[in-house]
């Protein structure tokens, strides 16, 4: 009877490892990257400052950034920075960053970058923040950004 109740209990769990496994595999919530972000520290006063990045699409399809959010900031804007008339002016990009299939977007200083606006606390060199952009259909994704202090770095020591 022992014998018997083994075997049953064996050719249940082959049965068990023998059932084909559903390979569901989950379409990749990695296909956007960032690297390299960063937000600028605020002069006294400030309330607003402006972020950095480069976002690359690694999917097979061009999706777009529509909004972002951060803990700092209850109002993000992606800005362009474009000349006329001799002028550096500022525009808001409404319609959303395209970021084509297999390309890298970068927001930089004098290019595309994030405003962010309404920022209640001081921002202290070295520190880092949560960032996170919202696609139309790549998903989101969450990165950190260093805080960079808007003063320029020290000068290299110079060596003869
Ligand atoms: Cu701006």
């Amino acid at each position: 009877m022992k014998k018997f109740i083994s075997l049953a209990v064996i050719l249940a769990a082959q049965f068990v490892l023998l059932q084909p496994v559903l390979s569901v595999q989950a379409e990749s919530a990695h296909k956007l990257h960032v690297s390299g972000a960063y937000i600028r520290t605020m002069p006294p006063g400030r309330t607003t400052t402006a972020g950095f990045l480069t976002i690359a699409n690694h999917g097979t399809a061009d999706c777009k950034v529509i909004s972002a959010s951060s803990p700092l900031s209850n109002r993000i804007e992606f800005h362009e920075h474009l000349h006329s008339d001799g002028m550096m002016r500022m525009r808001p990009v409404d319609s959303g960053i395209v970021l084509p299939a297999g390309e890298a977007v970068i927001f930089k200083p004098g290019g595309l970058h994030i405003m962010l606006f309404n920022i209640e606390q001081a921002l202290v060199g070295g520190d880092t923040t949560q960032l996170q952009f919202n696609t139309d259909h790549c998903g989101s994704v969450e990165f950190s950004a260093e805080v960079r202090s808007l003063k320029a770095a020290p000068m290299a020591k110079k060596h003869h």
